[in-house]
């Protein structure tokens, strides 16, 4: 803690890792609310960041930083959901005279339009897209970036939480973008991360070293860092599922079901069950919570229903970083060669040891 001599503030180191010192400032004793006393924002992180790689040459920082941008924007879009849905309801056009546009695809051209600009990626695949989208001539750069634009689109409708995922590839330098370039394991991602569009909006996002989260402060327009190098809890205390797909499942469900929440004791209730339907918004509350969520893939069809590309990836490695662990019952998700754009996969995903439990029952089978 340090006196400011010149203001009566006094200024709160709260937290150091590596680089990043996170300072609060409050008036003699008193908080202060304003949008500067939040901590750093989201650009200043990404280039303090950067310091820790002396080669390189900022275009995964200036790409990390534009795809806050975008995830404004689409927030921007979000909080106007019910309104977009009146416009659509009277016709194609708004009373501007716009075409009304369904949301994810809203987020769908904000995402690629945002990236294309960016000058940072060389090529794109997108939930919403059967092709991947490459980014031509001078406009093209050193990245790879694979997303779903809006997950959870079946909530938009009812104001529930959605958000957008992310994983971000490098693009070997002089060769010619192919769907090869694009099919690259999980492990391979330099970065990724999400945004939600909740009760507030929020991003997350690792390039391997720490997981943190910045939160929209819609006055200022700035993302500021709310929770620095998060770790998932390690044990489970939400169980996230549909429980309306057990006739579909494999025997190694309901053990492991009842494994955790064997852990209830007869007066004290330890594990609670949390579904919202928005994969990436079920993750990000485990993550802070300490919870598992499931999608196993369905024992009649023997498919998973998530995309391993876009959805699974991305918060495999947001998990791994945090200290938990994502699998489809056999292999590490992140070790999972894919062989199609929008392949889908079983998934299981959170704390360590439960995700371990389930492979062991997997096994055993
Ligand atoms: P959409 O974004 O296409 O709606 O997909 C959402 C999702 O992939 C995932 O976010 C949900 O957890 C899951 O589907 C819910 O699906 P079920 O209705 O099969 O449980």
């Amino acid at each position: 803690m340090r006196d400011d001599p010149f203001t009566d503030q006094v200024w709160t180191q709260v937290s150091w890792t590596g680089r990043l010192p996170t300072l609060f400032r409050t008036t003699k004793g008193q908080h202060m609310s304003l949008a500067a006393d939040f901590g750093l924002t989201l650009t200043q992180h990404v280039l303090a960041n950067q310091a820790d790689h002396p080669d390189a040459r900022g275009q995964l920082s200036a790409l990390l930083t534009q795809i806050g941008v975008a995830g404004k924007l689409i927030s921007a879009q979000v909080r106007r959901a019910g309104l977009i849905e009146v416009w659509g309801a009277t016709g194609e056009t708004n009373v501007q005279g716009e075409r009304v546009q369904k949301l994810d695809q809203i987020a769908n051209d904000t995402m690629i339009e945002v990236l294309r600009r960016s000058g940072c990626v060389a090529a794109m695949a997108s939930e919403e897209e059967d092709d991947f989208v490459v980014v031509e001539g001078e406009a093209s750069g050193d990245y790879i970036v694979v997303f779903d634009p809006l997950d959870g689109s079946s909530n938009i409708d009812v104001g529930v939480s959605i958000g957008t995922i992310f994983g971000i590839y490098r693009q070997t330098p002089s060769e010619k973008v192919s769907l090869d370039s694009i099919l690259k394991s999980g492990r391979e991602q330099v970065a990724a991360g999400y945004i939600v569009y909740g009760s507030s909006t929020v991003l997350v996002y690792s390039a391997g070293r720490t997981v943190d989260c910045f939160t929209l402060d819609p006055s200022s327009g700035e993302f500021f860092l709310t929770r620095q190098d998060v770790r998932m809890p390690s044990r489970t205390t939400l169980l996230s599922l549909n429980e309306c797909n057990e006739p579909y499942w494999e025997t190694w469900v309901p053990k492991l079901l009842s494994s955790v929440k064997g852990r209830n004791e007869p007066n004290h209730r330890t594990v609670s069950a949390r579904h919202i339907g928005s994969l990436v918004v079920d993750f990000h509350r485990n993550l802070v919570k300490g919870g598992l969520y499931l999608y196993p893939i369905n024992a009649i069809s023997g498919r998973g229903k998530l995309r391993l590309l876009y959805e699974c990836n991305p918060l495999a490695f947001i998990a791994e970083v945090a200290g938990g662990a994502a699998s489809d019952g056999h292999t590490a998700i992140l070790d999972i060669k894919p062989e199609k754009l929008h392949q889908r996969v079983g998934l299981i995903i959170g704390p360590a040891d439960d995700v371990a439990l389930a492979e062991t029952l997997i096994n055993e089978a």
